[in-house]
C-alpha cells in the first residue's frame, strides 16, 4: 500500500511553479496576480482562501483577498466581479463557495470573465473543458489527475467510480478521466445509483467526493484499488481547536486493502490549491 502525499507533490509543484514566475519577473513581466472573492465568515472557506493567499506568496504572485460582509448583495457581488474582469492588474480571480443563501451562486459564476475564471467554473470553460479544448480544468480534479499521473497509478481502461456529482469535482472529474489520455472507463454514482456498493467494488479506482465522512467502508472496495478521498467535512474533536477534518473514506479500514490511498487531510486539499496556482500562471502567461 503505497500512501499518496499531496502535500509532498504540491511542494515539488509550488517549485516548479516558482522557478517559472521567477523566470518571467526577470524578463521583466508583472507577477502572476490572484484575487479571491470571500463572502461572510464560514470558517471553512476562511481557511481555504488564507491557504490560497499563503500559496500565492510562496509561488511569488501577487495576491489580494476581497473580503466582503455576510449581508453583501447579489448586485454588489457582481458589481465586484465586473471590476475585476475588467481590472488590467488582475489575472485571475476565484469566488469561494459556498455563497450565502441569498445570493445566487450560478448567476455570479456566469459574470467571472471565462479568460479570468482560474477555477474553470463558468459555462465557456466547462463547455471546453468536456469539448477536450483548451481551458482551466477545475482545480480539484486537476489536482487528482497529476497525483495520478505522478505517482503512475494506471487509468488506461481500468473502471473508475466517481461517487458524487458536484459540478466542482464529481462531475467534471468523471468526464476527465474519460477522455483520451486517460482512458479510463467511469461509472458516475450519487444519492439515487442503485447497487452502489457493488458499483464501487468492481472499481480500479475509486474517488469519493459526496461530504459524507467514513462513507466509503473496506468491503466495498477491490483489494488492491487506488482510493482517492475527496472528502473534508469538520467534525467535533478533542484538540486545541475543537475540531478536524475527516475524509469520506474509513481510511483505517480501507487503506490495508489498496494499492494507493490519499490521506485526509494532506491529500488532495493541497493539491486544489497548487492547481488554482497552476491556472492562475496559465492565465498570466496569456496576458496581451
Ligand atoms: N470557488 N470554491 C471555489 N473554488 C474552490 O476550489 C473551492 N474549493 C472547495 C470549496 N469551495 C471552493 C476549495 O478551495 C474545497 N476547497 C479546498 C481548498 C483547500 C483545502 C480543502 C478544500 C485544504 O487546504 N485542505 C487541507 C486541510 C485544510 C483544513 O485544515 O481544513 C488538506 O490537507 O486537505
Amino acid at each position: 500500500m503505497t500512501i499518496i502525499d499531496g502535500k509532498l507533490t504540491a511542494q515539488q509543484l509550488r517549485a516548479e511553479i516558482a522557478a517559472e514566475v521567477a523566470e518571467m519577473v526577470a524578463a521583466g513581466q508583472a507577477a502572476p496576480h490572484l484575487v479571491a472573492i470571500l463572502v461572510g465568515n464560514n470558517g471553512a472557506s476562511m481557511t481555504y482562501v488564507a491557504n490560497k493567499e499563503k500559496m500565492c506568496g510562496e509561488c511569488g504572485f501577487r495576491s489580494t483577498v476581497l473580503r466582503m460582509p455576510e449581508e453583501t448583495t447579489e448586485e454588489q457581488l457582481l458589481a465586484e466581479v465586473e471590476r475585476l474582469n475588467n481590472d488590467p492588474e488582475v489575472d485571475g480571480f476565484i469566488v469561494q463557495l459556498p455563497l450565502p443563501k441569498h445570493i445566487d451562486e450560478q448567476r455570479v459564476i456566469e459574470a467571472i470573465s471565462p479568460r479570468k475564471d482560474v477555477d474553470g467554473f463558468t459555462p465557456i470553460n466547462v463547455g471546453a473543458m468536456v469539448l477536450g479544448l483548451e481551458c482551466f480544468v477545475p482545480a480539484t480534479p486537476a489536482g487528482i489527475l497529476e497525483l495520478l499521473k505522478r505517482y503512475n497509478v494506471p487509468t488506461a481502461g481500468k473502471k473508475c467510480a466517481v461517487i458524487g456529482r458536484s459540478n466542482i469535482v464529481g462531475r467534471p472529474m468523471s468526464i476527465l478521466l474519460s477522455q483520451k489520455g486517460w482512458d479510463a472507463t467511469v461509472t458516475l454514482c450519487h444519492s439515487r445509483t442503485a447497487n452502489l456498493a457493488e458499483t464501487v467494488a468492481e472499481a480500479d479506482i475509486v474517488i469519493a467526493a459526496l461530504g459524507i465522512p467514513g462513507f466509503v467502508k473496506a468491503n466495498m472496495v477491490k483489494e488492491g484499488a487506488t482510493v482517492i478521498d475527496v472528502g473534508i467535512t469538520r467534525v467535533e474533536a478533542d484538540n486545541a481547536r475543537g475540531w478536524k477534518v475527516v475524509g469520506d473514506v474509513d481510511y483505517a479500514e480501507v487503506a490495508p486493502k489498496c494499492s494507493y490511498i490519499t490521506p485526509v487531510p494532506g491529500g488532495v486539499g493541497p493539491m486544489t490549491i497548487i492547481s488554482l496556482m497552476k491556472n492562475t500562471l496559465l492565465a498570466a502567461k496569456r496576458r496581451k
